[in-house]
C-alpha cells in the first residue's frame, strides 16, 4: 500500500484507497481529522474475491443437428461453475426463456415448429454471470401413411359383389 503512504497529505477521514481484490484484502485509510501530520491507520478485512467466471454449459439432447419427428422435445444438459450454478432456463427461438429443472444435471421440455429451430440453454451462477449455448434441430412430421391397398381393394370387391347380387335378383326375380 505505498500509494496509501506517499499520498497522506491528502488523505481525509473515512477516505477508501484501495481495494486489493487478487490479494483478497480491502484497505481503508482515514486520518485522525486534526490535520497536519495526521497517523495514517489501516484496516484490513478479508473479501471473498469476486467471482467473475461464467458458467460453462451443454445441452446433451437433442444433439446438434439432429432431425426430430415431433415438435415436443426433451431438452437435457449439464452445467458447472467455479462458485455454483443458480438456474438454467431454456427456450426455442420462437419462446421466451423459461426455467429448467435442475442445474448441474438440468431437463425442460420445449414446444418447437416444424422446419428448422434454435435450442438455447443458458445458465446463470450465483454472482450473476451467465453463458449460453444452441444447439440447430429439424423437425419433420412423418405424413399418415395411406391405408395398404387390401383395404382398399377388399371393400371395393365386397361392394362391387353386393351390386351385382342385387342387379342380378331384380332381372330373374
Ligand atoms: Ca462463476
Amino acid at each position: 500500500m505505498t500509494t496509501a503512504e506517499t499520498s497522506s497529505s491528502y488523505v481525509r477521514p473515512g477516505d477508501y484507497l484501495g481495494l486489493c481484490a487478487a490479494r483478497g484484502f480491502a484497505y481503508v485509510v482515514w486520518t485522525d481529522g486534526r490535520g497536519g501530520d495526521s497517523d495514517i491507520y489501516f484496516a484490513k478485512a478479508n473479501l471473498t474475491p469476486p467471482d467473475t467466471t461464467q458458467p460453462f454449459i451443454e445441452i446433451a439432447s437433442p444433439l446438434d443437428g439432429e432431425n426430430l419427428t415431433s415438435t415436443d422435445v426433451i431438452v437435457t444438459g449439464t452445467a458447472v461453475d467455479n462458485v455454483a450454478v443458480e438456474r438454467v432456463e431454456i427456450r426455442s427461438d420462437r419462446l421466451d426463456w423459461a426455467r429448467a429443472n435442475g442445474t448441474s444435471s438440468w431437463s425442460g421440455n420445449l414446444s418447437l415448429s416444424v422446419g428448422d429451430n434454435t435450442i438455447y440453454a443458458r445458465a446463470t451462477d450465483t454472482a450473476g454471470n451467465s453463458n449460453t449455448t444452441s444447439v440447430r434441430v429439424n423437425v419433420a412430421i412423418p405424413a399418415t401413411p395411406l391405408p395398404s391397398w387390401p383395404l382398399i381393394v377388399a371393400p371395393s370387391i365386397a361392394v362391387a359383389g353386393i351390386v351385382a347380387f342385387l342387379l342380378l335378383r331384380r332381372r330373374h326375380p
